[in-house]
């Protein structure tokens, strides 16, 4: 049966007045341009929302020991995670296609730019980062400042905006355990991911033992992605996490 929108009941207009005192303001012109693009994809993208939390005790250690060491060069734990699924994309590339105009091709991209969400007071921008698979950490961190510093002040160009192949969008500063974020067209995933939790889980020995956990919250779009796909790519990036936090022991922060 074809889904026909003007069928539907119409939008309840409600006097809000009657009921208490009211106040109005004008949405931003950047909240009036994402609700519009945030409300097609919603509408015209599948959404499957997937869960899960990867252990990220030793690379939470990892990261720890260098922004002791190159307080300078501090990480939050989203610049490594960017790292982590650009190299969680390259062993499951179906995370950076765009299905085509006819609907029945894929677009698999071999750059690895990602979108990362950012909160400003003007709304919800998302600025791209460039080649994350190929840039050391200290200047990732440094390129992801840079733009959230200028999506807060200035704004984003629509070219700062534009190529990424998946997006990142971390509610982690703040809290929560899990969301189901909008995909953003013509990408076919978005990866949420919230707060670290650090609790006791039995270890091989049968002993408690404090482990960090990091909450991830994937939406991905089901005409091109499945379940199976969905929970493969979240266990890499926690792999991937893991080995980066390897790397990250082993290096000299600066050449990192
Ligand atoms: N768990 C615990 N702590 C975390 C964390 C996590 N997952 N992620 C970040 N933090 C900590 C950081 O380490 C930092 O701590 P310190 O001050 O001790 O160094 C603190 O939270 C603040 O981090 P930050 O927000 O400044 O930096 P970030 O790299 O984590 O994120 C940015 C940058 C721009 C992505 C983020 O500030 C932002 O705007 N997020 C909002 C995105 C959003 O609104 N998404 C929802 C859209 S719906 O899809």
């Amino acid at each position: 049966m074809a889904l026909d929108l003007a069928a539907l009941p119409p939008w309840p207009e409600d006097d809000h007045a009657q009921y208490g005192p009211v106040r109005e303001t004008k949405l931003s012109r950047i909240q009036i341009l994402a609700g519009g693009y945030l409300h097609r994809n919603w509408l015209s993208i599948p959404h499957v929302f997937h869960h899960d939390e990867v252990d990220v005790t030793d690379a939470e250690a990892a990261r720890k020991d260098w922004n002791e060491r190159q307080p300078e060069a501090r990480l939050t734990p989203l610049v490594p995670l960017l790292v982590a699924v650009a190299r969680a994309i390259d062993r499951y590339p179906r995370f950076a296609t765009s299905l085509g105009s006819d609907g029945q091709t894929l677009v698999f991209k071999d750059y690895r730019h990602l979108g990362v969400a950012v909160d400003t007071p003007a709304g919800l921008l998302v600025g791209v980062l460039r080649d994350v698979d190929r840039k050391p950490l200290p200047q990732l961190a440094h390129e992801l400042a840079e733009l959230t510093a200028k999506a807060r002040e200035r704004g984003l160009s629509w070219i700062e905006m534009s190529g990424a192949v998946m997006t990142v969008s971390s509610l982690g500063h703040i809290g929560g355990t899990g969301f189901t974020p909008i995909i953003n067209a013509p990408q076919v995933a978005i990866l949420g991911v919230t707060k670290l939790q650090t609790r006791p889980v039995f270890g091989e020995n049968g002993a408690l033992e404090p482990r960090t956990f990091l909450p991830l919250s994937l939406s991905y779009d089901h005409r091109v992605l499945n379940g199976v796909d969905a929970a493969r790519f979240t266990q890499a990036v926690g792999e991937e996490l893991t080995m980066l936090g390897t790397e990250i022991t082993r290096s000299d922060p600066v050449d990192a």
